[in-house]
């Protein structure tokens, strides 16, 4: 691991522009359950019954403690030293991108600036009637909470089938495609379009750098795959970068 680790550094000494792109696998350490692996959430229940806007109108009572519940998780849980180490890396880049599919807010609590929330953000929420925007503060309703106007309140994420907010994707696209390095931290790359993000940058010339304890469709298209937990991996990079640059 450590010779990958130098090598990966080796390239982010030389780099002007780094993407990192995330998914669940970022938080797993945080307490935050993921979408795929064995307890993950959706073994539980399935997302056609839940994560999708026809879901949402059959059954608003559930989904919307769904959300309640994962809101719940998200306001007891921290981040974790790969949020952190993360947000740190920040600083030594002339320019540096988070691009989340998470919607737990975590990127932003451990101090990163410079992210796009391209699955939204579970803290909004709004009616569907007449768009207005509700913060349910730490209030974790267990059914169908409506507007004044009448109208449904529902979580600010992209359901499956939803386009993704375009100024975020946007934005994603063009940091991916004109970066030096690309890390895909903590996701299985199978939700699309988001997982176009990596094979952007790959396909634009960027060094591709994987970390994931599980090898996924991504990795056989990785410069290097880092096989671990993000939470132990990042902090590694970061300590090793900075020893390199002088400034430990
Ligand atoms: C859309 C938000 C246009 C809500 C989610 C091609 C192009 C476009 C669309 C499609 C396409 N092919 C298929 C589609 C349709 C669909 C799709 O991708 N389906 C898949 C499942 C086949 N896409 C859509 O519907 C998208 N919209 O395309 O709009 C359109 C519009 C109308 C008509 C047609 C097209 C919208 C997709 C967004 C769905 N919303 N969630 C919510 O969160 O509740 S998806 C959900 O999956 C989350 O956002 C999550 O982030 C995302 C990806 O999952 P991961 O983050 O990767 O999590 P996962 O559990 O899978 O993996 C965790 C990984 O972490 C594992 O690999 C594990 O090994 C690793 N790990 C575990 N522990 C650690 C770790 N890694 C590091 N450290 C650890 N400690
Ligand atoms: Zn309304």
């Amino acid at each position: 691991m450590t010779e990958l680790i130098k090598k990966v550094v080796e390239k982010l000494i030389e780099a002007k522009s780094v993407v990192v792109f995330t998914g669940a696998g970022v938080s797993a350490e945080s307490g935050v359950p993921t979408f795929r692996d064995k307890d993950g959430l959706w073994q539980k229940l399935k997302p056609e019954e839940l994560a999708n806007f026809n879901a949402f109108l059959r059954n608003p009572d559930l989904v919307t403690e769904w959300y309640s519940h994962r809101r719940k998780i998200m306001h007891e849980v921290k981040p974790n030293a790969g949020h952190y180490a993360i947000a740190e890396m920040e600083k030594y880049f002339e320019r540096f991108t988070v691009v989340t599919q998470n919607i737990d807010n975590l990127h932003r609590r451990a101090g990163s600036k410079n992210i796009f929330e391209l699955h939204g953000n579970i803290e909004r929420n709004y009616c569907i009637k007449c768009k207005k925007f509700y913060d349910l503060g730490d209030t974790y309703p267990d059914k169908a909470i409506y507007c004044e106007c009448g109208g449904l309140i529902r979580p600010d994420v992209v359901w499956f089938g939803e386009f993704l907010p375009e100024d975020e994707y946007d934005g994603a696209v063009k940091a991916a495609k004109s970066c030096d390095v690309c890390f895909s931290v903590g996701t299985s790359a199978v939700v699309f379009p988001a997982a176009y993000i990596p094979i952007y940058a790959k396909q634009s010339g960027a060094f591709l750098v994987e970390i994931n304890p599980n090898p996924t469709d991504l990795s056989r298209m990785a410069d290097v795959v880092l096989q671990g937990k993000s939470g132990e991996i990042l902090p590694l990079i970061l300590s090793e970068f900075k020893k390199q640059k002088g400034l430990l």
